[in-house]
């Protein structure tokens, strides 16, 4: 049989409550259809409180996960989670830029939404010099794409300026997210731009809950899975934003404090 169900890879950190990194991608890929592989890049010991310690993978261990894959398997489309330091990132850099691994999607984590560091800040540079320009999507926060792009976004017109500095990096296309943190908030909007300089807005409600942990992991791994299943890169965006808002609109009771998304929720199409 030949090897052509869509399968997608995860090159990411685990964590151990299961709710954001490598098991929020692993999740939202089997829940769209796609096999998911994955390259342990690090690993947290989290639970719904927080993140209480943290452990980078040596890197010739790494690197043996992308060739072992690469022996065996057709990756139609890739994405980076937690990469935790610049070593890390010049060994995905060398193991992904001849493309094997179909697209990559760059998530290009820095901090949790409640203050852990999942980037040093001395590997800033080594992101925007060495991945961002083999991205063919970057997916930053309205925080890390202040600190890639080197500015304040506080308007639309700031953040498509950031998009366009991203562009500028290198990164063909960007998915740059709305910020989430007033209460009052109707909806979340994001700004898209294309390769081509096309550009939109996608905009989902804004739902007051805490347990959104791995939503950005789950919003990249679903554009990730949509493309491995050959969707159109703005396409793949849009069905990954509304997956996503369906995850957090319909939360599950998972721990104490901040719980994960519902991966079971989204009404899925195939
Ligand atoms: O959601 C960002 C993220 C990515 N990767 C790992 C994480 C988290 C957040 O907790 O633990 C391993």
């Amino acid at each position: 049989m030949a090897n052509e169900f869509p399968q997608a890879l995860t090159i990411a950190g685990s964590d151990s409550d299961g709710s954001a990194g490598m098991e929020a991608d692993l999740t939202t890929f089997f829940t769209l259809g796609v096999h998911g592989m994955c390259v342990l890049t690090a690993a947290v010991a989290g639970n719904s409180y927080g993140i209480d310690a943290s452990q980078s993978m040596p890197t010739a261990f790494v690197a043996q996960q992308f060739k072992t894959l690469a022996a065996d398997f057709h990756i139609r489309a890739s994405k980076t989670g937690m990469l935790a330091d610049s070593k890390l990132i010049r060994t995905v850099a060398a193991n992904v830029k001849d493309g094997q691994f179909g697209p990559l999607v760059l998530d290009p984590v820095i901090i949790t939404k409640h203050g852990a560091m999942l980037l040093e800040e001395s590997a800033y540079e080594t992101l925007r010099e060495e991945l961002i320009p083999l991205a063919t999507v970057i997916t930053p926060n309205f925080f890390e794409a202040q600190k890639l792009a080197e500015m304040e976004i506080k308007t639309d017109d700031d953040t498509v300026t950031a998009a366009h500095k991203l562009q500028d990096l290198g990164a063909k296309n960007v998915l740059l997210k709305g910020a989430h943190h007033d209460g009052d908030q109707k909806e979340v909007r994001d700004y898209a731009l294309l390769e081509d300089g096309t550009s939109f807005w996608l905009s989902a409600p804004y739902v007051a809950t805490d347990r959104i942990n791995g939503t950005g992991d789950t919003l990249s791994s679903a554009i990730t899975a949509e493309m491995a299943k050959g969707e159109s890169i703005a396409d793949a965006f849009r069905l990954a934003k509304q997956y996503t808002y369906e995850a957090i609109a319909d939360p599950i009771a998972v721990g104490h404090k901040f719980g994960p998304i519902n991966h079971w929720a989204p009404k899925i199409q195939r």
